[in-house]
């Protein structure tokens, strides 16, 4: 129980690969899709940073569990910074949302097409208190069309320029080692000591949320 962490996220890209960063440590990484009464999360606020507050303290207060949120997106300078922090909103599927950059890019040059991933990762304790923030960037370029299959949202269109390879080109692990997500997990790794003494603190000494 006290090294039980739950993701804040019903995403399954970024489940997967968080669950794929913290395999080698000691901690049972549960997911919303793993409870069977999840609290509905929202993401009102224009910043990276205060909506995976919002998503990691609504998280854990209503399950008990320490919570874990990633807020990230996709920030490309000549959209004005669009998609940013509604990256998961402009339309409903991947395939939609591709395209709606795309198109939204179509008359942008090749040397202006540079873009970047950002990632906010909160943990929240079962009080609301917050534990630690963390965060990524990696910077890229986007394509004129998709190429790969692998990873999720934005990565077939989403050029790391070191590799020549769009992120869904790259393995999974390799993907890891670089993004946004990853740089930030790491992070979080680096602390994890220090944060399961003060999870198991927390656990111990806090009453249940709700009281
Ligand atoms: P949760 O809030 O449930 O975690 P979400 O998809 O709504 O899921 P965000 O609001 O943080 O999460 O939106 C992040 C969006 O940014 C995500 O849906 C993708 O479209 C994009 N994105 C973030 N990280 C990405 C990555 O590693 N590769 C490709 N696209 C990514």
């Amino acid at each position: 129980m006290a090294n039980t962490i739950v993701v804040a996220s019903k995403n399954a890209g970024k489940i997967r690969e968080i669950r794929q960063l913290l395999a080698d440590f000691p901690l049972q990484v549960l997911s919303l899709d793993d409870l069977s009464d999840p609290p509905e999360l929202t993401e009102p606020y224009p910043s990276f940073a205060q909506n995976a507050a919002e998503k990691a303290v609504t998280t854990a207060r209503a399950t008990g569990y320490v919570a874990l949120a990633d807020d990230s997106g996709l920030v490309v300078p000549a959209l004005d910074g669009a998609p940013g922090t509604r990256s998961s909103r402009v339309a409903a599927t991947d395939g939609e949302r591709i395209k709606w950059l795309l198109d939204a890019m179509d008359q942008v040059p090749a040397d202006k097409r540079n873009a970047y991933f950002v990632c906010i990762m909160v943990l929240a304790d079962i009080t609301g208190q917050i534990l630690g923030t963390w965060r990524g960037r990696v910077d890229g370029t986007i394509t004129t069309q998709p190429q790969g299959e692998a990873g999720f949202g934005y990565d077939p269109v989403f050029l790391y320029p070191p590799d020549s390879q769009t992120f869904a080109e790259m393995t999974p692990e390799r993907k890891n080692q670089v993004s946004h997500r990853g740089q930030a997990l790491k992070a979080f790794v680096q602390d994890l000591p220090d944060i399961l003494s003060s999870i198991t603190t927390n656990i111990n000494s806090a009453p249940p949320a709700g009281e």
